[in-house]
């Protein structure tokens, strides 16, 4: 993708801003504690630059909220930072829903904010018969004149139901296929309707929630359609959309090598691993129907997530001088080699009366510890999915049957979550 300078001076009329962004996870619990005092910076820093870069129209990528009963506290970060969009000079703003996000949560007040140019779209739309309805996924966004800016294909994340492909007696490999298609068809039929309702002189956007191939997962991405299921590549979203912005991995990249076709990543770090992810929100600018810049803008760093481990002199080591460089306290989780029995009280004392808390010490597993027969005490540590696996392991199932096992799992976990 070729950059194309704009004059400073030039008239705003043409120019149309769209900020990319996903992955919120509101009300994510972490650990023990609750992530509020960091989205509320992170809003913060976000409705200074919706202010700053005049953007025209806000594009959240799905996974909202972190569960798809969202604690009270995150209804209203939620509903607040809404509010204050508008307040920016931002007048659009599209929200589809995640695979983490429950679609009757997110849509109860869609009637409401549509009023207020807010869209949202939290499951494929669907007609009175029961049928999906391509063209209410398809969204024309006008400036105050009533001219086009934009026209979205605000795609959510597609559920199982969404996407035609289940056979009774299909192989795994077949099950993966349809899934594929079925997303494919999806993008399909709506750039279709796109192209005959709209000339191609004002930017067309599509938008996702799902794994594409040819990038990397990050560990605090929930798995759906496990292994490569559903992974659907760069060549299969239609050509006609100028941009496609996605949502579900939380470290932000591009589909393939195409810069148009991207994820933004999550707003805030979610897991230990993540906090060495510099996270970010994408500023894309059109200049009629023609792309002109992305920009990545980065998200301030609030808070250190922090994961150690070594053996317990080293870490005490560690922790005396640790220098904290966020503004928030830092989170530190721990991991010993070895048990030692007043461990926590050393630990605590190396921090002194460092911005830092210990949230977790935990004792570091080998393979041989992991036998399924020494679980009970490490099942809280474990994922309903890893769990899983290791019950596949000591039912001495054949890799193929453990694919084709948690594929199901997935499944059925996804259905109850
Ligand atoms: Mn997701």
């Amino acid at each position: 993708m070729t950059q194309k300078a704009i004059s400073f001076t030039a008239e705003k009329t043409g120019i149309m801003k769209l900020l990319h962004t996903s992955d919120w996870h509101l009300g994510q619990r972490f650990i023990n504690r609750e992530r509020t005092e960091e989205h509320e910076r992170a809003f913060n820093w976000l409705l200074q630059v919706l202010r700053e870069q005049a953007v025209d129209v806000l594009v959240i990528a799905g996974d909202v909220f972190d569960t798809g009963t969202p604690p009270n506290y995150a209804l209203r970060q939620y509903y607040g930072f809404l509010t204050q969009v508008r307040e920016t000079g931002c007048q659009h703003v599209l929200v589809v829903g995640g695979n983490h996000d429950s679609p009757a949560t997110l849509n109860a007040p869609q009637e409401l904010l549509k009023t207020l140019d807010i869209q949202v779209l939290g499951c494929a739309p669907r007609s009175p018969d029961g049928e999906l309805d391509y063209a209410a996924e398809v969204l024309p966004v006008c400036d105050a004149s009533g001219a086009l800016l934009a026209v979205l294909a605000a795609v959510p994340f597609l559920r199982d139901r969404d996407l035609k492909y289940a056979q009774a007696g299909e192989t795994a490999a077949e099950r993966e296929a349809a899934i594929k298609q079925g997303i494919a068809q999806h993008y399909a039929q709506l750039a279709g309707i796109v192209q005959e309702k709209y000339e191609h002189c004002v930017p067309f956007i599509a938008t996702g929630h799902l794994f594409a191939a040819g990038t990397t997962l990050s560990d605090s991405e929930k798995i759906i359609h496990v292994g490569n299921l559903g992974q659907i590549s760069a060549a299969q979203f239609p050509d006609i959309f100028d941009y496609v912005a996605l949502g579900h991995l939380h470290q932000a990249q591009n589909v393939g090598a195409c810069a148009h076709i991207r994820y933004s990543g999550s707003l805030l770090p979610l897991s230990f691993k993540e906090s060495q992810q510099p996270k970010q929100v994408l500023l894309v600018e059109f200049a009629g129907a023609q792309l002109t810049r992305i920009e990545p803008l980065p998200v301030p760093a609030f808070r250190t997530l922090l994961h150690l481990s070594g053996t317990l002199d080293a870490l005490c080591e560690q922790l005396a001088t640790l220098e904290v460089e966020t503004c928030l306290n830092t989170w530190i989780e721990v991991e010993l080699e070895h048990p030692y029995p007043e461990a926590q009280a050393q630990l605590q004392a190396a921090l002194q009366e460092k911005s830092a808390e210990l949230l977790k010490v935990v004792l570091k597993r080998t393979e041989s510890q992991l036998n399924f027969n020494e679980l009970s005490e490490h099942l809280e540590e474990l994922t309903p999915q890893e769990l899983f696996l290791r019950r596949c392991t000591v039912a001495q199932k054949t890799p193929e049957e453990q694919q084709a096992l948690s594929s199901c799992f997935a499944e059925l976990l996804e259905t109850m979550t």
